[in-house]
C-alpha cells in the first residue's frame, strides 16, 4: 500500500473496528477541492483496499468544515475542452465504480459540485448535522459533470434535482434526509464514531453476501426491472456455492453467532 499520498491520508484498519478502513480527503486549506492529483491517489488507494483482504468496508470522509467543495476551480478556470480531455480527470471516476467493496460517506460541512457527486459515488451516505449538499456548478457558468445530474435525479426525484442543479443553492442535512439523499444525520462531533458502527455490521456479514448486494443494488439503477429481479435471484442462487451461506443459516439454526471467512 502506498502511504505516500500528498492529498489523502490513508487508515489501513481502524484498531477498534477491524476489517473497516478510513480514507480521509486531506487539502485542508481549499475545503478539500478534487484535484485530478487528489482524485488520482483516491481511486488508486480505494482499489489497493479493495484488494486487501483484511479490509471489508471503506468510509470516505473529509473534515470538519468539508467532505469536498467541488471540483478544484483554480485548476479549470482558463481549461480548454481539449485541456479537460488531455486532463482523463474521469479516468479516476470511472475507478470508483470499479471497488467492489461498500464505501460510506461520512460528510460533515460542504459536500459540493464534485464534492456532492463523489458522496453520491460511495454506496451510502451518513452525514453530520452540519451539513451541507448542493450542486453549485451553476453559479459558475457550468454544469455537475461527474454524475450528479443523474445520480442526483435518481436520488431526491426530477423537481428537487431540478431545483438544486438550477439555483445552485444548497440543502441541509435534515433536508438531505427527508429527500433521500443520505441514509443517517447524526450529531457532527461523532459522526465519525457513528460510521464506524454502521461500516462494522456491515464488516461482520458474509462478505460474499454482500458484495452480491452491492451489486444488485446497484442493477436497480441500470437495468430494467425485470432484468434487474433475474440478476438479483441468480446473485441468491449463487450464495448458495459459498460456505458462509452455509454458516449463516447453521449458526441461525444453532443459536450462535455466525463465524464468516469470505468464502
Ligand atoms: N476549488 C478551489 N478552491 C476552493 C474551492 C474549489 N471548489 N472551494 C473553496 N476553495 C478555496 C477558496 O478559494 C478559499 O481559498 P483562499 O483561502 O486561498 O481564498 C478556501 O477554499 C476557503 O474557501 P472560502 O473562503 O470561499 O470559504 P467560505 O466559508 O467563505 O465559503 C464555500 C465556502 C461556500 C464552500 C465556497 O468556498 C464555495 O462556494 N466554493 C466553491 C463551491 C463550488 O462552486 N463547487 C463546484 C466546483 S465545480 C465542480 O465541482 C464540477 C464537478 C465536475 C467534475 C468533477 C471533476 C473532479
Amino acid at each position: 500500500m502506498n502511504t505516500d499520498y500528498k492529498n489523502i491520508i490513508v487508515e489501513s484498519t481502524h484498531e477498534d473496528y477491524p476489517h473497516v478502513a478510513l480514507v480521509r480527503l486531506n487539502r485542508p486549506k481549499v475545503l478539500n477541492a478534487l484535484s485530478t492529483d487528489l482524485m488520482n491517489e483516491l481511486s488508486e488507494a480505494l482499489i489497493n483496499l479493495d484488494d486487501d483482504p483484511n479490509v471489508r468496508v471503506i468510509i470516505l470522509t473529509g473534515n470538519d468544515r468539508a467532505f469536498a467543495a467541488g471540483a478544484d476551480i483554480a485548476q479549470m478556470v482558463e481549461a480548454s475542452p481539449i485541456d479537460q480531455i488531455n486532463d482523463n480527470r474521469f479516468r479516476a471516476w470511472q475507478k470508483l465504480s470499479l471497488v467492489n467493496k461498500p464505501v460510506i460517506a461520512a460528510v460533515n460541512g460542504f459536500a459540493l459540485g464534485g464534492g456532492c457527486e463523489l458522496a453520491m459515488h460511495c454506496d451510502l451516505i451518513i452525514c453530520g448535522d452540519q451539513a451541507k449538499f448542493g450542486q453549485p456548478e451553476i453559479k459558475i457558468g457550468t454544469t455537475p459533470g461527474a454524475g450528479g445530474t443523474q445520480r442526483l435525479t435518481r436520488a431526491i426525484g426530477k423537481s428537487k434535482a431540478m431545483m438544486m442543479v438550477l439555483t445552485g443553492e444548497m440543502i441541509d442535512a435534515n433536508t438531505a434526509l427527508d429527500w433521500g439523499l443520505c441514509a443517517k444525520v447524526v450529531p457532527h462531533q461523532t459522526l465519525l464514531k457513528e460510521t464506524f458502527e454502521v461500516a462494522s455490521v456491515i464488516a461482520n456479514r458474509a462478505p460474499v453476501a454482500v458484495r452480491l448486494c452491492k451489486e444488485s443494488v446497484n442493477k436497480a439503477y441500470e437495468m430494467s426491472q425485470s432484468d434487474a429481479i433475474d440478476y438479483e435471484r441468480r446473485n441468491f442462487y449463487l450464495t448458495f456455492s459459498s460456505k458462509d451461506q452455509k454458516e449463516g443459516m447453521r449458526a441461525f439454526l444453532e443459536k450462535r453467532d455466525p463465524e464468516y471467512k469470505g468464502n
